[in-house]
């Protein structure tokens, strides 16, 4: 016990320096300004390795369209929800690229990556699972190709909804610091191994 204790200490400190990126993304409209409402003009992000966050509000006069680009040789990993609010659904889309080409109202579900609807009950999911396997769209296999992409969130109710998403992006290259955690992670698991493999017969 106290030995995988140390080797998860051990992972802990190495997973230190790689997993603080330096200027992650934190936006919220209220401090930020609100996000752009023209498909053709999004606000454009940046996000970095790691978690990204995205918080604001939508109405049915206040659609957000944002541009999130993403480092070289890195790849979104999960969209999860971490706080949603409304009486109903809000809808979240997205396209590859810096712009959106499909029009509220007259969408071609071919031409989107994905799209989803979700709820104040979703809050901790992981909404890119579900935009990659939304009917008709182009949809896609655990992440998305490409490094840049954009993103249409949507809500109808005169009501309103707040949403925040956070964005985790992957290196596609194991730094110094992944190679820690993955032999931490084996040293951790190589008792348990021998513990488990039965002794042969004398
Ligand atoms: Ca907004």
């Amino acid at each position: 016990m106290l030995r995988s204790s140390l080797f998860a200490s051990a992972a802990l400190f190495a997973l230190s320096p790689s997993a603080a990126p330096a200027a992650f993304l934190n936006y919220n409209e209220v401090s930020n300004g609100d996000l752009s409402s023209n498909p053709l003009v999004p606000t454009l992000l940046s996000v970095e390795v790691g978690s990204n966050f995205i918080e604001g509000s939508v109405d049915y006069r206040d659609r957000d369209y944002f541009t999130l680009t993403l480092p070289v040789g890195a790849h979104l990993t999960a969209i999860i929800l971490r706080a949603s609010s409304g009486s109903e659904a809000t809808f979240l889309s997205f396209q590859s690229g810096s712009t959106f080409t499909e029009l509220p109202g007259g969408a071609d579900l071919r031409n989107l990556l994905g799209y989803a609807s979700f709820f104040h009950s979703d809050i901790g999911t992981d909404l890119l699972q579900t935009l990659g396997s939304a009917s008709d769209a182009i949809g896609f296999k655990d992440s998305p190709a490409g490094e840049m992409f954009t993103f249409w969130v949507d809500q109808s109710n005169p009501g309103g909804a707040n949403y925040k998403f956070e964005f985790i992006i992957a290196s596609d290259i194991p730094t110094p610091g992944t190679f820690a955690i993955l032999a931490a992670a084996v040293a951790i698991a190589l008792p348990r191994n021998r513990r488990a493999t039965p002794k042969p017969l004398p």
